[in-house]
């Protein structure tokens, strides 16, 4: 289907739904986001060792995607996808901290526009970092905390903890340091009630009970640090796995991060490389990041008790996913910035009592098609700058209205790679960054096949069915020869196509 015709279907789409909401009743959305979740790390998702119940328990009640795939394997760059429904080089901010400065509304906008109340607790990582600067761009309500120490200034979670928590005075990412062998070396000094998950949860839901009391629909995006580093874990959740063998990623020497291509072995062994640390403090690392997932858990939980406690429940969609994922050593590195899955595949769950069919759908969905779904399901036009697809027609409407992705796309500029993590660095046309060409990375993904491709550093094509953990890299194999050639050709058409309405006059000229 060309990308033209795909335009009016997808418009299409948006009417039929619009006529499927009663005139006045719109559905409210809760936004749940997680901040470097990986797909694996949720028992919905087949981890038999994680605890996360509620979130099961969600999960069996909703669209639970489990093919979805982040626009960027970093924070801004992929929030501003879900925000805009724009893929990061049409949206322009490829790095952590760019100001947003195109004229697309973001989601909360649009809804803001129609009518919503709308609020926003928690991790926005827009810049400026500041509440005032938020509210500008369509919440009405904002309690910001990004939670990073660069910008604990502008923290309203920091500035409630100044006055509330006795120890105050100790920075509340702040490990215990020496412990007894065998205990959590992770384990927080900050009591649970004043860290920033406590604070989140709590907010969370005394702007949800504000938001609900309006005789408005309400966009509430409730945004969590966790279960991203640094791991600071407080009691009980620091022992909660204390007797549990996570099995751990295979262990990777130089030899395999020589062998990648240059971006990525820079990304891998930049500051201080840790692929070869001590397995028992890895051993540690995943019992808190489990345990942050189960103590995340009973937040989201609390918020879905609030929500079916104000009697919303019935006319919300609720939106629960992730950023990126966390590397967690896979492939010899922690965080992300690279296109390995445990970076780009994301947990995505949608759900709405009655609307929603729930069930685990395969399909290849992108996060720019978060925003364009949400507004069919609310009843909205689609504005045309959105480059997404509506998956409502996929889960609440008429499949046979859904044209299914053949590939999923996703870019990074891995700035690092060049500033070693120093920001001070501008991007200069002709020039790259900081004097260097950064290698501006894509990486194309289908069903069964994933190709990265560097501008000047080569590539890697990875079978996801044959070697799911992406440990053999074929893209100079020449009997893939074939399948990378149809890969740069669909690279190729994506490129062409995905800003068209950017490119192209509305009226042709006669
Ligand atoms: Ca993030």
């Amino acid at each position: 289907m060309s990308s033209i015709t795909r335009r009016a279907f997808v418009q299409a789409g948006a009417a039929s739904a619009a006529a499927q909401v009663p005139a006045g009743i719109r559905p409210n959305v809760l936004f749940i986001m997680l901040d470097q979740w990986r797909f694996d790390c949720l028992g919905a998702n087949g981890n038999g060792i994680i605890r996360t119940p509620n979130l099961d328990s969600l999960a069996s009640r909703s669209a639970n995607f489990t093919q979805a795939c982040v626009q960027a394997p970093v924070c801004v760059p992929s929030r501003l996808s879900f925000f805009t429904g724009r893929y990061p080089h049409s949206h322009k901010n490829r790095v952590n901290y760019t100001p947003y400065q195109q004229p697309e509304p973001m989601v909360q906008r649009l809804l803001q526009d129609a009518g919503y109340a709308t609020g926003s607790v928690g991790k926005l990582h827009f810049n400026p970092p500041t509440a005032e600067h938020a509210r500008s761009t369509g919440f009405d309500r904002v309690l910001l905390d990004d939670g990073i120490r660069r910008t604990d200034q502008y923290s309203d979670y920091v500035r409630w903890r100044n006055g509330a928590d006795p120890n105050a005075d100790v920075h509340y990412q702040t490990t215990a340091g020496d412990v007894p062998a065998g205990t959590n070396p992770f384990r927080a000094v900050v009591a649970k009630e004043y860290t920033p998950t406590a604070w989140t949860g709590r907010e969370t839901r005394n702007v949800l009970r504000s938001l609900v009391s309006s005789d408005r629909p309400f966009f509430l995006f409730s945004s969590y640090f966790k279960p991203h580093s640094p791991h600071t874990i407080p009691e009980p959740y620091d022992t909660l796995y204390n007797d549990v063998e996570i099995p751990l990623p295979k262990a990777v020497g130089l030899d395999y991060i020589q062998r990648l291509p240059l971006p990525v072995q820079k990304m891998v062994l930049r500051g201080t490389p840790r692929y070869n640390m001590d397995r028992q403090r890895l051993l540690w690392m995943y019992r808190s990041y489990y345990g942050d997932m189960t103590w995340l858990d009973e937040e989201v939980g609390a918020t879905l008790e609030e929500l079916e406690r104000t009697g919303q429940a019935e006319n919300t969609i609720v939106i629960l996913t992730t950023d990126h994922g966390d590397q967690m050593l896979d492939h010899g590195l922690f965080g992300k910035n690279v296109f390995f899955e445990d970076s780009v595949r994301i947990p995505l769950l949608v759900s709405w009592p009655g609307r929603i069919r729930p069930g685990v759908y395969s399909d290849l969905v992108e996060t720019v098609d978060v925003l364009p779904s949400i507004l069919e399901l609310c009843g909205l036009t689609v504005p045309d700058h959105v480059q997404g697809r509506s998956f409502a027609p996929l889960v609440a409407g008429e499949r046979s209205l859904y044209e299914p992705r053949k590939a999923q796309f996703s870019e990074n500029i891995m700035p690092e790679v060049i500033t070693n993590g120093d920001e001070g660095y501008f991007f200069t046309p002709g020039k790259g960054v900081g004097g260097v060409r950064h290698p501006d990375a894509k990486m194309i993904r289908t069903h069964r096949w994933k190709m990265n491709y560097y501008v000047g550093h080569g590539g890697e094509l990875y079978d996801l069915e044959d070697d799911p953990g992406e440990s053999t890299n074929l893209f100079d194999d020449p009997s893939y020869g074939g399948i990378v050639r149809d890969l740069k050709a669909q690279l190729l058409d994506w490129l062409i196509t995905a800003d068209e309405n950017d490119q192209i006059a509305r009226q042709w000229m006669i």
